[in-house]
């Protein structure tokens, strides 16, 4: 999703990334010359925030060994420098392919307390709510999921949190509501893609009230053991891992109830190649290239994707009914 100019701003995957993020494990390793070193500094910067976080002691939380994986987790040195996070990557004419994807470093930047969360539309009582008393609210757990994006790269994570469908009682929606819309936050002096003025920030996502409650959506607040990494979506973000990678919106600042359908960052960006659904599907191409197989990150290879993302015993009966949706984009 490689932003160029509004309109023919994206890339598939295999043009826009570096290589060594898909060396093998021991090729990674062995060959970490500058590149790959370098690529690890924010990473141990990151490592060293993490335990001066104000939630530290809560972590690692305890596996729910419901969600199994066959699948390695991905190294969490790969994960944490290879990401999407517009909000920290500034179009430049000479930037490297794969630049848009090295935005760790730069999202050590944002400032992640005092954090506050805003709670309103269509709830008994709109308010606010700091971050740590929000997550101290909650029972923290840790589930292995996967992560499809919708560039055809994979990944799967132990992120730490709690349903989102705790978050939706303590908000107490009224039953007119039919969406939740999530908002990151707007910083431009400390988040330099957000002064690109021709994109529609803040970024924004939805969900309907069916999957804000199904037991799968989780927001996320730590991962790989610890209070989660900026370039990850610090300090709350969340996963729908039926969905593609673009609706796992990250540092949310936002939480409003609403009757009308949201409409999302990519949607802004463009309509005709993200829809609001998102659901993963193999056999429904993105306009640009195809949906069948993922490039799984820290490996070589390529495997098939599933419908659903392989979630589909949880999720699938929530589209059932639905005509005339453009439910996998
Ligand atoms: N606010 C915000 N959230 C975002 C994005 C973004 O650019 N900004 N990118 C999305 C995309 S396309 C993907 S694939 C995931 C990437 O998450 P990761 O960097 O932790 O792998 O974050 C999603 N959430
Ligand atoms: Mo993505």
């Amino acid at each position: 999703m490689l932003i160029k100019n509004p309109k023919g701003w994206e890339l598939p995957e295999r043009l826009a990334t570096p290589e060594y993020i898909f060396m093998n494990r021991r090729a990674f390793i062995a060959g970490a010359g500058s590149i790959a070193a370098s690529s690890l500094l924010p990473f141990a910067a990151a490592m060293a925030a993490a335990s001066e976080d104000p939630t530290a002691d809560l972590y690692p939380a305890k596996r729910n060994g419901k969600y199994k994986l066959k699948r390695d987790i991905t190294p969490e040195d790969i994960n944490a420098t290879y990401n999407n996070f517009y909000e920290f990557y500034a179009p430049s004419l000479f930037a490297l392919p794969g630049a848009e994807k090295r935005i760790a470093e730069a999202a050590q930047k944002l400032p992640i307390r005092p954090w506050e969360v805003k709670i309103d539309g269509l709830v008994e009582k709109p308010f606010t709510i700091g971050i740590d008393e929000l997550i101290r609210k909650m029972t923290l757990e840790e589930r292995l999921y996967r992560h499809r994006c919708v560039e055809a790269w994979s990944m799967t994570v132990p992120w730490s949190g709690f349903p989102m469908s705790e978050l939706v009682k303590l908000a107490q929606p009224l039953s007119s509501a039919k969406y939740v819309r999530m908002e990151t936050f707007f910083m431009p002096k400390v988040a330099p893609g957000q002064k690109t003025k021709s994109y529609p920030w803040p970024y924004v996502e939805g969900l309907t009230m069916a999957e804000a409650n199904n037991e799968l959506t989780f927001m996320v607040t730590g991962a790989y053991g610890k209070p989660m990494a900026k370039q990850f979506g610090a300090p709350l973000r969340l996963a729908v891992p039926w969905k593609y990678g673009f609706k796992h919106i990250k540092s949310i600042v936002r939480f409003e109830f609403t009757d009308k359908r949201p409409k999302s960052f990519w949607q802004g960006l463009s309509d005709a190649e993200y829809g609001f659904w998102a659901n993963v599907n193999p056999q429904v191409s993105h306009p640009r290239w195809s949906q069948a197989t993922e490039r799984v990150l820290g490996e070589s290879s390529r495997i098939p994707t599933q419908i659903y993302n392989g979630y589909g015993e949880w999720v699938a009966h929530l589209y059932k009914d639905m005509k005339g949706e453009k439910l996998f984009m």
